[in-house]
């Protein structure tokens, strides 16, 4: 009999054909390995040998085993076959040259891979299909292996494939900042997945999985701590717990660096000096390093951030940096490791008064003179600017000061001073630039990439390092979207040729899905990001006119002048920027190869992106672009923050398209990165309109329509207080309830037209306690909510100033808008202003 179905079931049944969206953590990032489901490519990856042989027992070897038969069985739906001998049948086979050579005698390699470097060969030997991956080392078989993955997360073809790859450079490492007692130094994703409490964590599977993410983009090595080093790191007690971490990574390829303090002789090693010339220092250093190598055979090296930011270094004794950097190179050099020295030198005590001072100098006046003094087995680590990760900055000068010395690059994937993993800002396309910008060494062609791997001034050692601070979160970076910085630096440091644009597709596509609204969407909001947040944060080349003093977040433009950090940008009543001509200026510019030089020293031809880094100039010089340079400020704050606005109703077209639980972690940030975009325009407007008295030809700056100040409501137990600096509150004021644990209360009678309306409630959100809200309009409660961002400050200003949205409210005149503000520990529920406006279109 046939089976009769009731009418809801017909009306369900296309309902009941939709897979269902899983909600995911973000901890999978981009190892998802979700089922292919098109029909076409199940047919073709069908045809995927059924069993996977691995050709030694290797660590490495055994995670791209398991790697792939994990990928497949995701993806596919089929579970491989493993087996450790080359089978009759059709087989994927994994393993080093050598090991392929006994195997499958005969079998041509590829005689151009370098180490790390893969081959993915489809074949038929002996009439049975074999799919090759092979390299010249274990490391290279694994990179194989998740290069097969990405190709079938991507849905490429698989048949024929035939794909040598070399990675760009030798050194492709990330940094953590993780301090021992568990805290992360510029750490925004929670605490450190390998420490706590001076010790290295009992459950190290955070480490194991970071790594495995790690290799999965060809990152082969992980400074595990701060670089402003706790000694203690090489006592006896710690390097067995270091091994333990070793060992995690280990089965990933990744390799165990760790920062040292050049002070640790003199701290921990019981001798009264650091001197790096006193044959006891080297000789408690070489014995140090054997120590490590006796448990940690694979270890990398050390990092070492020395004379800076109040770190001990060779200065004390006289000695060079290249004295410092070689007694640890010597030590190291017998074992393979290398040691990679901070070129982050400079004097924070610089003195503002001196118009020739200059701290972007540093790099260069510390390092150029030792060039060729450094060991074969050191490289210098050189920030891609010269000042420090700002959001724009001309590539440091340094990396064409350096002929016969390794060198590094150091980026940053932590967002520092680029929206701290709140505000999307996705730095590929600035590393692009950076990567690709030509210093002209010698009148030639001389890309900052191929100067930082080696190839330029042929130097054995050299590449790519990405400061990075995943935690606890299980996000890894506290922020779904700010992983595409961490993927795309280690697709970067393996091929900075990759376009910026390839890079954001495939990382979309494999951390969320294949829908092309998806991929638009996500592709079009990572590409925009960062011009947006130079757009409202500092543009022209001020840098990110953030606190530079504190946490490095909110505006506060003054913070960065009159003080010895030399991060200066020479604001007075007239003009701004740093001269740093060679004409007039600190010379600065006479650093760089003379053709750059010559573009950087005129006016004519200095970029207006990088104006102001280079030179002082009256607020009303004409731009390239036709604007002066005010109306540019006035403009890109506003239209920057006005493309902000649009992030949060661009991702809403993903609803349902993306999983719930990413789809509205994302939403919460790109709406609080829209709040806090009007903080950073009218901070920075507001101020430059003061500073320079020359009104915003359009009108905007200093009016705020709609708004409706703190200060001017009815209050009750709220007082009113000034904020510092006054830009970072509208008018300069704020009402705080400072009579915990007494509520306030703060109410305003509203006079406008009757109908919808959106109401925003601009407000504090301190870190020392947990207020609350609550407004009504009338009698009815419409919202309540809690201050709860966990943002870096304990006290109402540009860092804690927080939007919180009511969207569609039928407002008539006479209703009355009340909130209450119930202060928690140190948040004292201060509230800026509310501003009432017609919903946007
Ligand atoms: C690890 C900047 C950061 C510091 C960091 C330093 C460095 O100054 O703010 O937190 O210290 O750079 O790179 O050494």
């Amino acid at each position: 009999m046939r089976p009769v179905r009731s009418r809801l079931f017909w009306i369900l049944l296309p309902l009941l054909s939709i897979v269902p969206i899983q909600a995911e953590t973000g901890y999978d990032a981009w190892l998802r390995y979700p089922p292919v489901t098109e029909g076409v490519l199940i047919d073709a990856y069908g045809r995927l040998p059924a069993t996977i042989v691995k050709l030694d027992n290797s660590p490495t070897l055994t995670s791209a085993q398991n790697e792939i038969v994990r990928g497949v069985r995701g993806m596919l739906g089929r579970t491989l076959r493993m087996e450790s001998r080359p089978v009759q049948g059709g087989m994927i086979l994994l393993g080093t040259f050598a090991a392929v050579k006994q195997a499958l005698p005969g079998t041509a390699l590829a005689a151009d891979l370098i180490t790390d470097g893969y081959w993915l060969k489809a074949t038929v030997t002996g009439g049975r299909h074999v799919l090759l991956i092979t390299a010249p080392n274990d490391r290279g078989v694994l990179y194989g292996a998740f290069a097969l993955l990405r190709h079938i997360a991507l849905h490429e073809r698989i048949d024929q494939l035939d794909e040598k790859s070399n990675p760009y450079a030798p050194l492709r490492w990330v940094n953590q900042w993780d301090n021992l007692d568990g805290s992360i130094e510029r750490g925004y994703a929670g605490r450190s997945i390998f420490f706590e409490d001076n010790h290295v964590l009992a459950d190290l599977t955070r480490a194991a999985d970071y790594a495995r993410l790690l290799a999965s983009i060809g990152i082969n090595g992980c400074t595990i701590n701060n670089v402003n080093a706790n000694p203690r790191v090489l006592t006896p007690e710690f390097l067995p717990q270091l091994a333990r971490i070793a060992a995690a990574f280990r089965p990933w390829g990744v390799e165990l660096s760790i920062s040292v303090d050049l002070g640790s002789p003199k701290t921990i090693g019981g001798l009264n000096t650091f001197d790096p010339l006193d044959p006891l220092v080297a000789a408690w250093w070489k014995q140090r390093v054997e120590e490590i190598y006796r448990i940690i055979p694979d270890f990398g090296g050390f990092v070492l951030k020395a004379d800076s930011e109040g770190r001990v270094g060779p200065s004390t004794y006289g000695r060079t940096h290249a004295d410092a950097a070689n007694v640890l190179a010597a030590a190291l050099k017998p074992h393979g490791g290398i040691v990679v020295y901070r070129g982050f030198v400079y004097n924070h005590h610089l003195d503002w008064r001196n118009l020739k001072n200059d701290r972007a100098r540093a790099a260069y006046d510390n390092f150029h003179d030792l060039d060729g003094k450094f060991a074969a087995n050191a490289a210098v680590q050189i920030k891609y600017g010269p000042i420090d990760f700002q959001v724009r900055e001309p590539v440091s000068p340094l990396f064409g000061g350096l002929k016969h010395t390794n060198e590094t690059i150091e980026l940053q994937i932590t967002q520092e001073y680029t929206g701290q993993q709140r505000h999307l800002c996705y730095l590929v396309p600035m590393w692009k630039q950076v990567l690709d910008f030509d210093l002209r060494v010698n009148g030639g062609d001389t890309p900052v990439k191929q100067i930082v791997a080696g190839k330029t001034f042929h130097r054995p050692l050299g590449g790519f390092v990405g400061v990075a601070n995943v935690g606890r979160d299980l996000t890894w970076l506290g922020y779904d979207l700010a992983m595409a910085n961490l993927y795309g630096f280690g697709r970067l440091a393996w091929n900075p040729n990759l376009a910026a644009r390839q890079i954001t597709e495939e990382w979309t596509r494999m951390t969320f899905n294949d829908d092309p609204r998806v991929i638009g969407t996500i592709v079009h909001l990572e590409m925009e990001s960062w011009k947006v947040y130079e757009g409202y944060t500092g543009p022209l080349g001020l840098g990110t006119l953030t606190d530079i003093l504190h946490g490095h977040y909110g505006p506060n433009i003054e913070s960065a002048e009159r003080n010895g950090w030399g991060q200066w940008i020479r604001a007075d009543h007239k003009g701004i920027g740093m001269d740093r001509t060679l004409a007039t200026g600190t010379g600065y510019i006479g650093q760089y190869p003379p053709e750059v030089a010559r573009q950087y020293e005129s006016l004519e031809t200095c970029p207006d992106h990088l104006l102001l880094f280079m030179h002082h100039v009256p607020y009303t010089h004409v731009l390239h672009s036709g604007k002066t340079v005010i109306q540019y400020v006035y403009d890109s704050h506003y239209d920057a923050a006005e493309e902000a606005q649009q992030f949060p109703r661009w991702w809403q077209a993903l609803q349902g398209r993306v999983d719930e639980q990413r789809y509205r972690a994302v939403l919460d940030k790109l709406d609080y990165q829209a709040g806090h975009a009007i903080v950073w325009r009218d901070a920075v407007s507001t101020w430059f309109l003061r500073e320079s008295g020359i009104a915003d030809a359009k009108g905007r700056a200093g009016h705020f329509p709609g708004r409706v100040e703190a200060e001017s409501m009815r209050l009750d137990g709220y007082t009113v207080e000034d904020v510092t600096p006054s830009e970072d509150a509208s008018r300069g004021k704020a009402a705080g309830c400072n009579t915990a644990p007494k509520n306030c209360t703060a109410s305003y009678t509203y006079r406008g037209k009757s109908g919808w309306h959106d109401i925003d409630v601009q407000y504090f959100d301190a870190n020392t306690g947990v207020a609350r809200f609550e407004l009504f309009v009338g009698k009815q409660l419409v919202q309540s909510w809690a201050a709860d961002a966990g943002l870096p400050s304990n006290i109402p200003n540009g860092d804690t100033s927080t939007r919180k949205r009511i969207a569609g409210i039928e407002l008539q005149p006479g209703d009355e808008i009340r909130i209450i503000g119930e202060p928690n520990g140190g948040d004292n529920a201060s509230l800026d202003y509310i501003e009432i406006k017609e919903p946007a279109p």
